[in-house]
């Protein structure tokens, strides 16, 4: 039998093959996808950055935990579900400008593939700009925007201006999350849902249309 901390230790050592090993228990025994996302992997990084926040992990300490985590993320990945083949909303993804931390970001672009949205990823280190164009050239319904870092976040309200600037701004719902943001800052800049998780701005996102 495996459990949410042998998941949590494979994670924070980054071995990636016993990270999917305890997964793929944790599937055998009935565990739900979801509770493996929300409560082991996403529990798992945070504990990671406490580490690095203490200076006993290091950069490499972090990416390999990362790499554990997407390893988990992509076995999980088919099992999300998706809940109408015809829903024909569409949803931009970015990691903002400045910002290379993309593990939250490639989650919500997975959970919003499996609630059935038609999905651009923009990647990471993703301008103001760029965003633009893509929300112009993919005719957009929704943009979600990540950013993990106190620095970058700001870069947020730059995307929403530049949408404003370019006068598409009505034409799409601004979604944004990532560990430093939060509803009051959302509020703050104008986006028109906050996310502590891709799940909760999903709910949201429902209720607005
Ligand atoms: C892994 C990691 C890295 C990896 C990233 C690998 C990768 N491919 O992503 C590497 C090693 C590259 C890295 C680099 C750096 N990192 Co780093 N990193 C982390 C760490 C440990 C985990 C982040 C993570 O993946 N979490 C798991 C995911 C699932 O969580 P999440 O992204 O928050 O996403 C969840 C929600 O926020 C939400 N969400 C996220 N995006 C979106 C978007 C939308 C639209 C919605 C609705 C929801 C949503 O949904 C997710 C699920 O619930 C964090 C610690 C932390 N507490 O966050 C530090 C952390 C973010 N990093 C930090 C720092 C300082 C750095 C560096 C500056 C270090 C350095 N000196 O070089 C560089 C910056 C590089 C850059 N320019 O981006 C600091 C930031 C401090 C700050 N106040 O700004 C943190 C907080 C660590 C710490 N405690 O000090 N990092």
């Amino acid at each position: 039998m495996s459990s949410f901390e042998d998941l949590e230790r494979a994670i924070m050592d980054g071995e990636e093959e016993r990270t999917i090993e305890v997964v793929d228990r944790l599937l055998e025994s009935g565990e739900d996808p979801e509770k493996i996302i929300d409560e082991g992997i996403v529990p798992s990084m945070r504990a990671v950055g406490e580490k690095f926040d203490s200076g006993e992990y290091f950069i490499p300490d972090m990416l390999v935990s990362a790499d554990a985590s997407q390893a988990a993320l992509g076995k999980l990945e088919p099992l999300l579900s998706t809940e109408s083949a015809e829903k024909s909303d569409r949803a931009v993804f970015a990691t903002v400008q400045g910002d290379q931390h993309d593990i939250g970001k490639n989650l919500a672009v997975m959970i919003f593939k499996g609630a059935g949205y038609r999905v651009k990823d923009l990647g990471t280190d993703v301008s103001p700009e760029e965003v633009v164009e893509a929300v112009k050239e993919f005719d957009a319904d929704v943009v979600g925007l990540s950013a993990l870092l106190t620095t970058t976040m700001e870069v947020q309200r730059e995307v929403i201006e530049a949408l404003d600037g370019d006068g598409v701004r009505d034409e799409v719902l601004v979604a944004v999350g990532g560990a430093p943001v939060t509803e009051e800052y959302a509020d703050d800049i104008g986006a028109d849902v906050y996310g502590a998780s891709p799940f909760e701005a999903l709910n949201k996102l429902d209720d607005l249309v």
